[in-house]
C-alpha cells in the first residue's frame, strides 16, 4: 500500500503521521471524482470549504482521498476538540455500537443519558440545581431554550444580537442575523423574535456597560421587559466574526434579565467545552447563564446538543413537551461520556490556554506589520484575525477570502467567519502539537504577505 492509496489511511486517530503532506494539486483525483458525484448526487445548497475528501483523520490533521494530509486549524466548526477519532471517544462509540443503537430515551430511558445530564448540571457555571435535556444539534438546542423559556415565563417575545447565529432552522434563522447565505430567500421566519446591538469593541467603540444601556433601552423601549421571554446571547459570538464583548456588558445585561424576569440563554453551542481555555465562555465574562445550549464539542462530533439550566426554569415544560426521537442517542452519549472525561481529566483547559497564547502572539506579531489585519481578538483555541482596509477600516472580505484560499491550496484548513466576511477563525483541535500549528500560522502569514 502506497501513501496515496486509501485504503492505507482510513485508520486515523492521533496515530495518523502528523505533518502537511500535499501531493497533488488540491482536489487531487480521486477527490475530485467525489466532489463531481457530489455535485451530481447533492443539493446545490449544501457547499464545501475546502475541495478534498476526508479518508481520515486525528490530532491536527485532516486526510484526504489522495493522501493529502492537510493540518486542521478548524475542527469541522469547533466540534473535534478532543480531536478526531480520539481514542477513549472511539472505543466508547464500538462499545455502545455493539450493545444498543437506539430505543428512544421517550419510550425506554437508559443511563448514559443520565450520566450527561449530571455531567452537564456538575460542570456548567451556577451554584444552583440544574437540570438538562439533549438533543441532537444545536438549532434544536436553542429550540427547546426558547419553548423553555417561553413556557416559564408565558411570554412570547425573544431578543437576539446583531451578528448572532444560532442555527438553520425557522425559529433559529429568525434569531440569526445574517441573510446571506444563512436566510435569504428562506422566509417568512418565526415571530416574536427581536434584534438589538450588542457589544463589538473594535467597531462601536463602546464599554461595556455603554453597550449594555444601549440594547436594555431598545429592548425596554421596543418590546417591553413584560414580552419578554429570553435575551439569547453567545458569550463571545462564533460565525458572526468572533466577536469578544467589552468588559461588564454581559454581567449587565444578565442582571437586567433577572431584575425583569426574563430569562438569559447563553448559546454556548461553539464556545463551549474547553474551546476557550475554561469549560465555558460564561465563566470567563463572570456570568451564571439561566440557560446554556450546548453542542459541537460536547461529543466529538456525533450529534448530541443539549440544554441545561435552572431546575424551576427547566421544569416549567410539562410531562412529554419536550423530546424527539433520536434526542440523547445511546451511541452519542457514549461519545459524550468519553470526550467529557478527556475534558476534565487530560489537561484539555490548560492546552487550549497554551495554543490561545500561540495563536495570539502570531497574530499579534502579524498585525504589528501590516495595517490590513485591524484586530486579533479571542479566548483560547477560539482564536480571529479581522482583515481591513488601512486608510479605511472598512472590512475586506475579498483579501481574507483570497488569504483563506490561499492557505487552503497549500494544505492548511482555516475557516472564514463574520458578517462582513472579512475575518479568519482559528479553531484548531487541542490534540495539534505546536510545531503543526506553528506550520500552519506560517502558511497562513505567506499567504497574506503575498496577497
Ligand atoms: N449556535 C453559537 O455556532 C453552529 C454553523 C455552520 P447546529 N455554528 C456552525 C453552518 O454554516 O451551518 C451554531 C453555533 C451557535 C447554534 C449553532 C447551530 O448548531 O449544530 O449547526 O445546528
Amino acid at each position: 500500500m502506497t501513501l496515496t492509496d486509501p485504503l492505507a489511511l482510513t485508520a486515523g486517530g492521533p496515530s495518523l503521521p502528523q505533518e502537511r503532506r500535499v501531493l497533488t494539486a488540491l482536489p487531487g483525483p480521486r477527490s475530485a471524482e467525489i466532489l463531481a458525484r457530489k455535485s451530481d448526487a447533492v443539493a446545490a445548497g449544501v457547499a464545501h470549504t475546502v475541495p478534498v475528501a476526508a479518508v481520515a483523520a486525528g490530532g491536527g490533521v485532516v486526510v484526504d482521498a489522495d493522501g493529502n494530509s492537510l493540518i486542521d486549524l478548524g475542527s469541522g466548526i469547533a466540534v473535534t476538540t478532543v480531536g478526531n477519532a480520539h481514542p477513549k471517544v472511539a472505543a466508547a462509540i464500538a462499545a455502545q455500537a455493539v450493545q444498543f443503537t437506539h430505543t428512544c430515551f421517550m419510550i425506554s430511558p437508559y443511563e448514559s443519558y443520565v450520566d450527561v445530564a449530571e455531567a452537564l448540571n456538575r460542570l456548567t457555571p451556577g451554584d444552583f440545581a440544574k437540570k438538562s435535556a439533549l438533543f441532537n444539534s444545536g438549532a434544536e438546542a436553542v429550540e427547546n431554550a426558547v419553548k423553555i423559556a417561553r413556557k416559564h415565563t408565558g411570554r412570547q417575545a425573544v431578543v437576539a444580537l446583531d451578528h448572532g447565529y444560532h442555527g438553520r432552522t425557522n425559529l433559529t434563522m429568525a434569531l440569526t442575523a445574517k441573510s446571506m447565505p444563512y436566510k435569504s430567500g428562506f422566509g417568512p421566519f418565526a415571530p416574536e423574535v427581536y434584534r438589538v446591538p450588542g457589544s463589538y469593541p473594535f467597531r462601536d467603540g463602546l464599554s461595556g456597560a455603554e453597550a449594555a444601556a444601549r440594547a436594555i433601552t431598545l429592548i425596554e423601549k421596543q418590546i417591553g421587559a413584560d414580552n419578554l421571554a429570553a435575551v439569547i446571547i453567545e458569550p463571545i459570538q462564533g460565525e458572526g466574526g468572533f466577536i469578544v464583548p467589552a468588559d461588564g456588558f454581559l454581567p449587565a445585561v444578565v442582571d437586567w434579565c433577572r431584575d425583569n424576569g426574563v430569562v438569559f440563554i447563553a448559546d454556548e453551542v461553539q464556545t463551549g467545552f474547553a474551546r476557550t481555555g475554561a469549560m465555558f465562555a460564561s465563566e470567563i465574562f463572570g456570568i451564571e447563564p439561566d440557560l446554556i445550549t450546548t453542542a459541537k464539542g460536547i461529543a466529538a462530533g456525533l450529534p448530541l446538543a443539549g440544554v441545561t439550566g435552572r431546575a424551576e426554569i427547566m421544569d416549567s415544560a410539562h410531562a412529554g413537551g419536550l423530546g424527539g426521537t433520536y434526542g440523547g442517542n445511546p451511541i452519542a452519549c457514549a461519545a459524550a461520556i468519553a470526550a467529557i472525561d478527556v475534558f476534565e481529566n487530560d489537561g484539555m483547559l490548560e492546552r487550549a490556554a497554551q495554543i490561545g497564547g500561540i495563536l495570539t502572539a502570531r497574530l499579534e506579531a502579524m498585525r504589528a506589520s501590516d495595517p490590513r489585519i485591524g484586530d486579533v481578538r479571542g479566548h483560547g483555541a477560539m482564536v480571529a484575525a479581522e482583515f481591513v482596509d488601512p486608510a479605511t477600516g472598512a472590512p475586506d472580505a475579498a483579501l481574507t477570502g483570497a488569504v483563506a484560499k490561499a492557505a487552503i491550496a497549500q494544505g492548511v484548513i482555516v475557516l472564514t467567519c463574520g458578517t462582513f466576511g472579512n475575518v479568519i477563525r482559528f479553531l484548531p483541535p487541542l490534540a495539534i502539537g505546536d510545531d503543526l500549528l506553528n506550520e500552519g500560522l506560517d502558511i497562513v502569514a505567506a499567504a497574506l504577505a503575498a496577497a
